[in-house]
């Protein structure tokens, strides 16, 4: 079988604070293979596309608009069950409670930021994967 692929974003904070060489960093040290890498200035076509899971939650605006505040850093990432180890080394949506270790835990502030400001997005699926894919990597 191919080995899995993962789409990994550092969001608009992760870029802003210089943190993509640390975020990239963890990805290649954990032994993951860095396929395809892009800065997107994304727009809201793009982001509703990609976030439309989320369309009509209470969240999903404030997201997008963050989203569309600066820069992302787009990767294709590939590696032996990367979907499921990408999201254990991002760790829990919410920095805050994120565990120490995680990319979200010792990275991510609450310094009264809102929840959406986690650094990382990965897909959470095949399916998330190769649809998010085809969109970042189009
Ligand atoms: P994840 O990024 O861990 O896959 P998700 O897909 O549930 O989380 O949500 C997408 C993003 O939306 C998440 O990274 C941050 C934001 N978000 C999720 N739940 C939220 C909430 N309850 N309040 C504010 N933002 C939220
Ligand atoms: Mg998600």
């Amino acid at each position: 079988a191919p080995v899995e692929e993962t789409l990994v974003l550092v969001k608009p904070d992760g870029v802003a604070r210089s943190l993509t060489g640390e975020i990239l960093r963890r990805i290649e040290a954990k032994g993951y293979q860095l396929v395809d890498i892009r800065l997107v200035h994304a727009d809201r076509d793009l982001l509703a596309k990609h976030y439309e899971e989320h369309q009509g939650k209470p969240f999903y605006e404030p997201l997008v608009e963050f989203m569309e505040s600066g820069p992302v850093v787009a990767m294709r990432v590939a590696g032996d069950r990367v979907i499921e180890g990408f999201r254990m080394l991002a760790g829990t949506t919410d920095p805050t409670t994120a565990a120490p270790g995680t990319i979200r835990g010792d990275l991510g502030r609450d310094w009264g930021l809102a929840v959406q400001q986690n650094l990382v997005h990965g897909s959470d699926s095949q399916e998330s994967a190769a649809r998010e894919l085809a969109l970042w990597f189009a």
